[in-house]
């Protein structure tokens, strides 16, 4: 196992459980210290104890809701006193409701852009000073293969995707020279909570469940590209495979895997 990550500080958002928490569980194991935040406070401090009783490594988890851009000043403010040094940021916290735009109300529309785009820019743009003046650092963003392909009944949710899949690609240039690593990371379906809220009815799951990833899988891949200069980690590569010819033949690809994108 590598020893990259060793002594390294590592802020994870979304760690109270699903890919997040698997993340934490990786890192631990290979040295790093870690932030853990999210709104569950009590899944936090069960993840807390087993990681403290498993490996030798510092533990500190806070309380954030990322939709609420004063708690991300003042919690990253007093994660940045207390680390200094930030090595890794993942942006992992965010949800989806499936529903057609028609029925999408606008709570809920501003609900996913809070957390999902502008709680994730809050959140980067908290450790950029450090991180730029560093001169190292790695902002990692989970996006999904829904920043890619848009479909139906992911109108909004694909909308906060792409928005996030904008912002990493300018950054990672914005950073070009400033040794910090930018990179996205686009899954398909993964076997998480995530589908309690956007799948209520359970029709999207049953419809997928024979391709859906393994959260362990999906932070096994995030965890073995941290600090290493990734563009993108992208999950089956068979579904990459597809977005890549979307972008080639997008109406063609959207007549022809009609059937295929009204899953939900
Ligand atoms: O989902 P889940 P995943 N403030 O529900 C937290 C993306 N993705 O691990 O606050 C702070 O098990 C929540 O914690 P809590 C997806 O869009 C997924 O699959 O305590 N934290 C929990 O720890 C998301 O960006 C799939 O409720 C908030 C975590 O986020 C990322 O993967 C496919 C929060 C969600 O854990 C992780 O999702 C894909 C808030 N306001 C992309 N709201 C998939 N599962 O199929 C939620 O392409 N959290």
């Amino acid at each position: 196992m590598s020893d990259r990550l060793k002594n390294k500080n590592v802020i994870i958002t979304g760690a109270s459980g699903g890919i997040g928490a698997q993340m934490a569980i990786l890192c631990a194991e290979r040295g790093a210290n870690l932030v853990l935040l999210a709104r569950s406070l009590d899944k936090l401090q069960e993840l807390q104890a087993d990681l403290l009783r498993r490996f030798s490594v510092d533990v500190f988890i806070h309380k954030l809701d990322v939709s609420d851009t004063d708690e991300i000043s003042a919690v990253f403010s007093e994660v940045l006193a207390r680390f200094g040094h930030i090595d890794v940021l993942v942006n992992n916290a965010g949800f989806g409701v499936f529903r057609e735009a028609h029925e999408a109300n606008v709570e809920e529309i501003k609900g996913m852009f809070d957390v999902n785009v502008v709680g994730l820019m809050a959140c980067t743009g908290m450790v950029l000073p450090v991180m730029r003046k560093q001169r190292s650092g790695h902002i990692i963003n989970i996006a999904s293969q829904a920043g890619k392909i848009a479909t139906p009944k992911s109108s909004v949710y694909s909308a906060t995707k792409h928005a996030v899949l904008g912002y990493t690609n300018s950054l990672r240039m914005e950073l070009g020279d400033s040794n910090v690593f930018v990179t996205a990371v686009n899954p398909g379906p993964i076997e998480t909570n995530f589908f309690n809220i956007a799948d209520e009815k359970g029709t999207y799951v049953k419809n997928v469940s024979k391709f859906m990833l393994k959260p362990e899988y999906v932070a096994l891949k995030v965890v073995n590209a941290m600090l290493r200069p990734v563009r993108e980690i992208n999950l089956p590569r068979w579904m990459n495979a597809g977005s890549i010819v979307y972008t080639l033949f997008p109406g063609l690809f959207e007549k022809i895997g009609k059937r295929a994108f009204n899953q939900k």
